[in-house]
């Protein structure tokens, strides 16, 4: 008696319908019939009993998670993030590939939001689904969930992942971009409950019925992945790396010709601007002083010194001309005085 209370009893239990197989997909039946073998207490004889066949029906068991496509672990914050991006210029992209795991038995209906808790303002967070080849893909709309299916363990390929793209725009505004910005988001997945009062009746996706679950069922902002990006800051060094006396060409290599040499500065100041700085300074003299005297009027070049005109050559006369009686102050050989305008002397 004692065994046939054990085969009532394991009936009883499938005929609840509660039995869960990890990895069997949800709405799976499962038959089960129950055989026992026993000796007759009277006679001693063997015997065997045979249950009725009992179906059961697969409950869901969900579980989700969004994680970095490359396997970098997740469960981060925007300043404890691995998956970092330095050096961003204003309007740059920057694309983070992501993936929405169905970790459980069942499909569900995952909401991706983008989680900026941290990041300066400023920027445009958007998430695509990813072709097989790798491109970007549709744009998911936000609010609109995207439908997983869980992994079916009777196939090799792993149908519980869909693939997906973070893309963040860095803003272009210089008032809302600096080197001193950290931009950075998170994908969020939600997914809401389905499941009736009695799971057993409505099982819907294992998740009761009002409920937001986080990723991995665990509390919000506690598993998510960040992406974080830190903004170029340009410096200005103005001193020189090594002895100046030592000068290179414009590939970096010494230069011993003294044509690649650089020319020296002269040591001496600008004449004029010292002469102007010390005897004419402008803020010291008042606008009242006298003005400086005016210049003379330039000298004229000194006139080259006359020459001398040579008397004109003796006409030779046929006969004897009395002119030579003259008076002696009519000399033809009389030297020109010189006026107050030269020409200069070719
Ligand atoms: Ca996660
Ligand atoms: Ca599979
Ligand atoms: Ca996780």
């Amino acid at each position: 008696m004692k065994r046939s209370t054990q085969l009532i009893a394991l009936m009883a239990a499938l005929a609840a319908g509660s039995a869960s197989a990890a990895g069997t997909l949800a709405g799976t039946t499962i038959e089960n019939t129950a055989t026992a073998s026993f000796d007759d207490p009277a006679t001693g004889a063997p015997l065997n009993s045979t249950s009725n066949t009992v179906q059961t029906v697969v409950l869901p068991k969900p579980d989700f998670d969004i994680v970095y496509t490359d396997g970098t672990a997740d469960a981060n914050t925007i300043t404890t993030t691995p998956v970092l991006t330095t050096g961003a210029v204003p309007g740059q992209i920057i694309t983070t590939p992501y993936s929405l795991v169905n970790k459980g038995n069942t499909p569900l209906d995952i909401t991706v939001n983008a989680d900026t808790t941290g990041s300066a303002a400023g920027s445009t967070v958007k998430y695509y689904r990813v072709n097989p080849d790798g491109s970007l893909g549709a744009e998911i709309t936000p609010g609109t969930p995207v439908t997983v299916t869980p992994d079916d363990p009777a196939t090799a390929a792993d149908e519980g992942i869909v693939k997906i793209a973070q893309v963040i725009t860095l803003p272009t505004d210089p008032a809302l971009i600096s080197p001193t910005s950290v931009f950075g988001a998170s994908p969020e997945g939600t997914v809401a409950g389905t499941a009736g009062a009695d799971p057993l009746v409505t099982p819907g996706n294992g998740y009761a019925s009002g409920t937001t679950v986080q990723e991995e069922n665990k509390a919000v902002n506690t598993d998510l992945q960040f992406t974080r990006i830190t903004v170029y800051a340009p410096a200005l060094d103005n001193n020189p790396n090594s002895n100046p006396g030592t000068p290179v060409d414009s590939a970096g290599n010494p230069c011993p010709r003294p044509a690649c040499r650089p020319s020296p500065v002269s040591a001496c100041p600008p004449k004029r601007s010292a002469r102007w700085a010390t005897t004419r300074p402008s803020s010291a003299r008042p606008a009242t002083s006298r003005p400086p005297p005016p210049r003379p009027p330039p000298r004229p070049a000194p006139c080259p010194a006359a020459r001398p005109t040579p008397p004109p050559a003796a006409r030779p006369s046929p006969r004897t001309s009395p002119v030579t009686s003259r008076s002696p102050t009519r000399s033809p050989t009389r030297t020109p005085r010189p006026t107050g305008s030269c020409s200069p002397t070719p």
